[in-house]
């Protein structure tokens, strides 16, 4: 993979722009200027300051570039499709894109969209912004690349040696539809319910948010099944997906989630990407969906208050 280009300057975009660069040609690029120098804290404590190639997709528009050998789109989810048409025009429609989204929404219509080919990310890299300067690498994690209809293997392979060689551990899979679903319904039982709360993943064991954890899952195993979402490790049903919310809960006790993130510094959600896919399915189903979208609505009028 000769260039990438990074879309969406946010944790995870810069993280990638900090672990690419040092080995091949990679452009960050957003909405607003960014410093050039760039620093990064290891999982180690460790800072290191880059000089990171940035421009603005105004700048991009003014000045073109030659066209990079994949795009990866690192944007909230909401704003994947927004972000790729402003650049769309500055590239070959078969340029291969990269989804680095959560839930299942930019996915499946980018991939029904985009002539060329689409791979998409799942990570547990745990990183977050400090300032325009600066991203904290709080924990390493896998990473796993696929495509939703299984077409491009060799390609999510290139990529993920990229990435691996980068630094940033990277595997190829023939399974991502699965993997973006569970991560998914964790999502779905966790972070609707500590944004609106305020409260740390760890509070989530306490008994007043845990039957509605317990409520969430229940309605997302049903629709899982539907989606023929297999339950994780070798477990049954809702068990195994209440297992899985646990343990993750337990391992991210002190964390705050990324929706909370959002809540507290009043941008707009992913219930859209996290909630939506779930209550859709919901309907297309004839299932109960009464938790689900109970808690959609409660975000949606929280977010109309900022
Ligand atoms: O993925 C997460 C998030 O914050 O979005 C969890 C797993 C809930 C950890 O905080």
């Amino acid at each position: 993979m000769t260039s990438h280009w990074i879309l969406g300057p946010g944790a995870i975009g810069r993280l990638l722009a900090h672990s690419l660069s040092p080995f091949t040609d990679a452009t960050l690029i957003g909405r607003r200027t960014l410093p050039e120098h760039q620093r990064l804290t290891t999982p180690e404590g460790e800072e290191r300051t880059q000089r990171l190639a940035t421009v603005t997709v105004a700048e991009l528009a003014s000045h073109p570039l030659p066209s990079p050998g994949c795009v990866h789109i690192t944007t909230k989810a909401m704003a994947a499709e927004t972000a790729l048409a402003s650049i769309a025009d500055m590239i070959p429609p078969t340029i291969p894109l990269v989804l680095w989204q959560n839930g299942f929404l930019a996915q499946p219509r980018l991939t029904d969209r985009w002539p060329g080919p689409v791979l998409c990310a799942t990570t547990t890299q745990g990183a977050y912004l400090t300032g325009s300067d600066g991203v904290v690498h709080a924990g390493r994690g896998p990473t796993f690349i696929g495509d939703l209809n299984n077409q491009h293997g060799e390609l999510a392979e290139v990529m993920t040696q990229a990435l691996t060689q980068a630094n940033f551990a990277a595997t190829a899979v023939s399974d991502i539809r699965q993997r973006l679903w569970q991560k998914l319904a964790v999502n779905a039982a966790i972070n609707p319910l500590v944004a609106l709360n305020g409260v740390r993943n760890g509070e989530l064991r306490s008994d007043a948010y845990a039957v509605r954890v317990e409520a969430v899952i229940a309605e997302a195993a049903a629709i899982l099944e539907q989606e023929s979402i297999a339950p994780p490790a070798g477990g049954k049903g809702e068990d195994a997906w209440l297992a899985l919310v646990w343990q993750v809960v337990e391992n991210t006790a002190n964390n705050k989630a990324s929706m909370l993130q959002d809540v507290e510094a009043k941008r707009p959600t992913e219930r859209g990407a996290i909630l939506g896919p779930l209550i859709e399915s919901a309907e297309r189903h004839g299932l109960a969906c009464r938790e689900l979208t109970k808690l959609n609505s409660e975000l949606a009028k929280l977010e109309a208050a900022f």
